[in-house]
């Protein structure tokens, strides 16, 4: 079969190289969750707006895992690259700190 998706730099396109099966040299980025914890201080209400504000959960979603967090102590906000999770976290603490609210957010591999 030929090699329609090349990837091979041994193979110049012109038909007249070794025909080798090329390999991708693509890695799948590793995973990060976003993980918000409980604590005693923060409204409820200013949780599930930076839910919706930051990882795009509709009000529905937001209270559900607003609540998972209240009840169980933790929850996942969502899954990203490492750079886009610890982009959330900072923008959450930052957001938390501005409203003197003591919300936590962490990163933890998958
Ligand atoms: N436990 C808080 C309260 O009763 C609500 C809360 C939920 C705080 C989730 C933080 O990550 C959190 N007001």
């Amino acid at each position: 079969m030929a090699d329609q998706n090349n990837n091979n730099p041994d193979d110049d396109g012109t038909g007249t190289g070794l025909a080798v099966k090329s390999k991708p040299k693509t890695k799948k980025p590793s995973l990060y969750k976003v993980l918000m914890l409980n604590d005693d201080y923060t409204p409820m209400d200013f949780v599930i707006h930076s839910l919706e504000r930051f990882f795009k959960k509709n009000r529905e979603e937001a209270t559900r895992v607003m609540l998972q967090i209240h009840h169980r102590g933790v929850g996942i906000c969502g899954v990203f690259t490492y750079e886009v999770a610890e982009t959330k976290v900072t923008q959450v603490m930052d957001f938390a700190r501005q409203h003197q609210h003591p919300l936590q957010c962490t990163v933890e591999k998958e």
